[in-house]
């Protein structure tokens, strides 16, 4: 034993020596992948038409979004964010591409920007964060509906969950409206929860956190709730009681000192007019259920976040909310989208995660735009020289840190707000202009732009306005407008100098 004693001893200490040189090979080795493994998640979520109708934006007093509120109290929330287009199509090609429409051309519900040759190789969020290592995995409405089309989602994510459809819809509209478009629509349907597609995309997104890829990944999740048929199961409209409904601030003569132009950018809409609302009794009932198909959409949303908390996850996991535009309720005479006012750009932005503030909120204009430079900012990947946003981490690190540059959305071709803390200025492809003092006038009422003494502060606010201006994308279609010698043109047809402003 005497002998072997050393033998022993001798390969004790030469195992010793080569795992500690087996654990600093595997160290030095493997170094770069425990770097990468700790980047951070990405969890976007992405609304449709949600304007500022949740909690942590006070937009609607009566509003319950218990999910989006617990979410804003463990991160930091945009209280002055602007879409840069007032569109689904436009606005969600300008976060992906990280290009203003202005740049970019699309302003309208087609086309998908690929078409384009100059746009072939542009790099989208999705493909910056997967040539940056991630896994990218999109479901439900990220780009508008049926974009990317079949032949280009390989190229665009390394998987394309279920795509957003509307479905199911009752056999006959609730609501006749003038336009009698299919999805303009709202009332009580389906009866369960488990029937409405936006809950299947939250099933979808839970099944996606349980089984996450190796490595970082990047999970987008597209709801389609509020955006019309707003249908959801009675349960969700029982918040909201008829009888106790606030209904939104309007003001009978408000359009009476807007530019005729403004008109124009929302000339003929499927979506109804505040005077049809009226007279038909719908007013109520739409807002009741706009209000309803929030709520649902926000209990969707904590399904999505309640899994990733239980995946263990959370802590490592960036977590953006945002909705790609506003959407009128009766305000400025109309429903639906297409304006270049508060109540069209303003939406929802809350980012939580590591190092990001909590309960915080940020007063400082900022744009939709400026979620892919943060989003590579807050993972420590490169930046993508092509972006026109600006990273919003200082602000997420201090919701105090100023911030110069407005908040500018564009409406088709020449048509721009800019908002600032204090001001929102805007001007048409006719030169009009409408100015409100934001602080003093929350609604917009009040018209500036013709104040001489205000001038130099027009002045001052154009500069944020873009200097170049795509011409459409060839195949545009669907609530363009453009402005041509003099001419506006809606969807094709010429805009009578006479024509009365459709009330439908
Ligand atoms: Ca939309």
């Amino acid at each position: 034993m005497a002998a072997l004693y050393p033998i022993v001893a001798a390969r004790f200490t030469l195992e010793i020596v080569m795992r500690c040189i087996l654990a600093f090979v595997v160290a030095f080795t493997f170094a770069p992948l425990a770097k990468a493994a700790e980047k951070p998640n990405v969890l976007f979520i992405s609304i449709d038409d949600l304007n500022d109708w949740v909690g942590p934006l006070g937009g609607h007093s009566q509003v319950k979004t218990p999910n989006i509120d617990k979410l804003a109290a463990r991160g930091t929330t945009f209280t002055n964010a602007h879409c840069q287009s007032p569109l689904c199509n436009p606005s969600r090609t300008s976060v992906m591409t990280g290009l203003r429409p202005s740049t970019t051309g699309v302003y309208a519900l087609s086309p998908w920007f690929r078409t384009a040759e100059k746009f072939k190789d542009h790099a989208t969020l999705f493909q910056w964060f997967k040539k940056n290592g991630y896994t990218t995995t999109t479901g439900g409405k990220i780009f508008h509906s049926g974009y990317p089309p079949k032949a280009d989602r390989p190229v665009e994510v390394d998987t394309f969950g279920p795509p957003g459809v509307m479905q199911p819809r009752p056999k006959v509209k609730f609501v006749e409206t003038p336009d009698p478009h299919p999805l303009v629509d709202w009332g009580v349907f389906p009866e369960k929860d488990e029937e409405c597609f936006d809950y299947d995309i939250a099933t979808w997104a839970t099944k996606q956190l349980k089984e996450p890829p190796r490595g970082p990944w990047f999970l987008a999740v597209g709801f389609q709730h509020p955006h019309v048929p707003c249908y959801v199961p009675q349960k969700w409209f029982d918040l909201y009681p008829l009888d106790k409904l606030v209904m939104p601030k309007v003001k009978a003569d408000d359009r009476d000192d807007l530019p005729r132009f403004a008109s124009y950018l929302h000339w003929k809409l499927p979506e109804p007019r505040l005077k049809w609302l009226e007279e038909s009794k719908q007013w109520a009932p739409l807002v009741r259920s706009y209000l309803a198909s929030i709520s649902f959409v926000d209990a969707q949303v904590g399904r999505v976040l309640d899994a990733l908390k239980e995946s263990g996850l959370e802590k490592n996991t960036v977590v953006v909310l945002w909705s790609d535009h506003g959407w009128h309720l009766g305000e400025k005479g109309i429903s639906g989208k297409n304006t270049l006012w508060e109540r069209s750009t303003r939406v929802p932005l809350i980012f939580a995660g590591p190092s990001i503030s909590a309960n915080a909120k940020c007063d400082r204009p900022a744009e939709l735009l400026d979620m892919y430079p943060t989003l590579l900012d807050l993972c420590a990947i490169p930046v993508n020289k092509a972006n026109e946003g600006l990273s919003l981490v200082p602000q997420l690190k201090n919701a105090k840190a100023a911030r110069t540059r407005g908040a500018v959305t564009t409406h088709g071709p020449g048509n721009h707000s800019v908002r600032t803390e204090h001001w929102r200025y805007i001007r048409y492809a006719d030169g009009s202009e409408e100015l409100y003092e934001r602080e003093l006038d929350p609604h917009e009422w009040r018209n500036l732009a013709n104040d001489p003494k205000l001038a130099e502060t027009k002045k001052l606010l154009a500069l944020a306005l873009p200097e170049k201006i795509a011409d459409p994308l060839p195949g545009s279609a669907g609530r363009l407008l453009t402005y041509n010698k003099g001419v506006p043109v809606w969807e094709g047809k010429p805009i009578g100098e006479k024509d009365p402003f459709p009330e439908k």
